[in-house]
């Protein structure tokens, strides 16, 4: 298995997490998004993935797109550990959640958004930092509300092992963090954070530890 990836990328963190949480080899392949204007606008990659993002993973042939749709696939072909609950209402909670980051937080404070406000809205690095913090702030304050006072939240977002919910939630926070984003108003989030860089399979998957980090 090859795995297309940025150091800093969050969608691309995930995927290492699955992989790692699945006991999954794979050739890490970087995909440097801004230098020379951005590896991933190279025609060799959008051949891969016409959306130009990373993660984009190489199963023996198979390509795959959308790490969220990449986690299930590998949970489908290799099913242990499970990174979804077995009965179909742990299944749609732990979806909610993951959705309530992958599709309302992080395509809000994705580098192309970002990039969009700067240099074609001209917009101040100041003004693009508050829309960065209030989007993850509002989004985070929601996920906080699904978990806190839940019972079936455990030491991780659904029960006490990880799931998709989780995969999502820790690289969302190192990238909160990295902006400098609020945190103390989702102390749930936080220790589930906090629990999860406590697991091989999260700790070993951080930024800072990948080959092409800076
Ligand atoms: N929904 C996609 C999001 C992928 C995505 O946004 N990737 C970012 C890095 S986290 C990227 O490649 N950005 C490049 C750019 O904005 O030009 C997924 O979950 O795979």
């Amino acid at each position: 298995m090859r795995l297309y990836n940025y150091f800093r990328s969050s969608a691309s963190f995930r995927v290492r997490i699955a992989l790692a949480l699945k006991g999954l080899d794979y050739e890490y392949a970087s995909v440097h998004l801004l230098k020379g204007g951005g590896e991933q606008f190279a025609a060799e990659f959008t051949a891969m993935n016409p959306a130009a993002l990373v993660p984009v993973l190489d199963d023996d042939g198979v390509l795959l797109t959308q790490s969220l749709a990449i986690i299930e696939y590998l949970d489908e072909t290799r099913p242990q550990p499970p990174l979804l609950p077995n009965d179909a209402a742990g299944r749609a909670r732990t979806r909610a959640i993951a959705l309530a980051i992958a599709c309302e937080i992080h395509p809000l404070n994705n580098l192309r958004v970002l990039g969009y406000l700067s240099k074609t809205l001209s917009v101040s690095e100041e003004q693009r930092n508050a829309w960065y913090r209030h989007w993850v702030e509002t989004g985070l304050t929601t996920v906080e509300g699904m978990l806190v006072g839940n019972d079936r939240t455990g030491a991780c977002c659904h029960g006490d092992t990880p799931t998709l919910a989780d995969i999502c939630l820790v690289p969302q926070i190192f990238n909160a963090q990295r902006f400098n984003a609020r945190l103390d108003h989702v102390p749930t989030v936080m220790r589930i954070h906090q629990h999860c860089l406590t697991l091989p399979a999260f700790a070993k998957s951080v930024p800072a530890l990948q080959p092409d980090a800076e």
